[in-house]
């Protein structure tokens, strides 16, 4: 077991619940630390209720476990954040930049998510390369990119060991997504499930870059644990899995559930889409620190179908 006590800020979230049971596995029960501005609906020992904002109760608790690495993935998502784009760039550069000045004091290993809302209309759309032009239309994706510029920066100028991955729309059958734009591609597949339409806020037609929980997870720690004389990026990773469109999903779904329908009701959302990748060069990860996606479509709905179908049967 190696000796880490790692902190995880936004634990409550669609990663972070994920996370926190993975490197419990890994790291030892009592060595994880779950945080969040929202106290958990279930039990949940070692918790700790932390606002990002309030640097002196991250330094509190910071001490209080003597955290040797953290995990921040507290934010508000690209739609959320469209609906309220102060309170999203308060919470994302604000909450970095107590986080960045903490490792930095510390010498804390830190882990930032960036995401593929980076990149906008100028970007090439298919197998966007990892130096595509970065000009998102989200004040979302504008946090994103500066955030990653200031890991960057913290990097070369106080030697923090930050970390960081453009994250693509991440599908799990474990926890709810926060308010993104790729959100819909979770909530089809607990329709299908429950055996319920499901009526789509993206367009029929448009792609978009996704991963697997599974292999999203295992490509945060693997980053994590990497040498760091291999970490040649230190603003953030290109990171693949699959892409496809709502379509392509509804169809690969209808292969378990035949009589599975799905209407088209696109929403703002969808311009959001439009001016995001529909597919991701992530060959920098792959060169770096050996990354190689394990899901595909088909892999992943089964196995999304098969967990959700089981919750959904034992919940009657
Ligand atoms: P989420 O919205 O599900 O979870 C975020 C968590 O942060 C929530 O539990 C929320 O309560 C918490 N939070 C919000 N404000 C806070 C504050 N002031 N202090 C402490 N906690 C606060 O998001 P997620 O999908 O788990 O995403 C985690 C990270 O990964 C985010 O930085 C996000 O931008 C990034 N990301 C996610 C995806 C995805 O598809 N899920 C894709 C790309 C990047
Ligand atoms: C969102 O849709 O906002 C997120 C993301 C791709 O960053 N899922």
């Amino acid at each position: 077991m190696k000796k880490e006590k790692i902190l995880i800020i936004g634990a409550n979230g669609q990663i972070g619940s994920v996370l926190t049971n993975q490197l419990r596995d890994q790291y030892g029960y009592d060595n994880i630390i779950p945080s969040d501005i929202r106290v958990p609906d279930h039990d949940a020992p070692l918790f700790e209720r932390l606002d990002v904002l309030d640097k002196a109760q991250l330094h509190e608790v910071v001490k209080k476990h003597t955290i040797t690495q953290i995990y921040h993935l507290a934010a508000i998502l690209s739609a959320k954040g469209e609906l309220n784009p102060k309170w999203a760039w308060d919470v994302n550069m604000n909450g970095l930049f107590n986080v960045l000045d903490l490792a930095k004091e510390k010498k804390q290993k830190l882990f930032f998510p960036s995401s593929i809302a980076v990149f906008g209309p100028e970007a090439q759309k298919e197998n966007t390369p990892q130096y595509a032009p970065l000009t998102p239309t989200t004040v979302y994706g504008i946090s994103k990119v500066a955030g990653e510029n200031w890991c960057q920066y913290y990097h070369k100028k106080y030697g923090v060991d930050v970390r960081s991955i453009r994250y693509p729309g991440i599908i799990g059958h474990e926890s709810l997504p926060g308010g993104g734009t790729t959100d819909y591609a979770v909530e089809i597949y607990h329709a299908a499930a429950k055996g319920e339409a499901y009526t789509s806020f993206i367009d029929k037609d448009t792609r978009l870059p996704m991963i697997y929980m599974a292999d999203a997870i295992r490509a945060t720690i693997q980053l994590m644990e990497a040498p760091s004389e291999d970490i040649s990026i230190r603003t953030s990773y290109n990171l693949s899995g699959m892409s496809f469109s709502p379509i392509e999903i509804a169809q690969s779904i209808r292969a378990h559930v035949h009589d599975f329908k799905v209407t088209f009701e696109p929403d703002f959302r969808e311009e959001i889409a439009q001016s995001w990748p529909s597919s991701i060069d992530d060959s920098r990860a792959g060169e770096d620190w050996n990354w190689k996606a394990e899901f595909d479509l088909p892999k992943m709905t089964n196995d999304m179908l098969k967990h959700l179908k089981e919750r959904y049967m034992t919940a009657v």
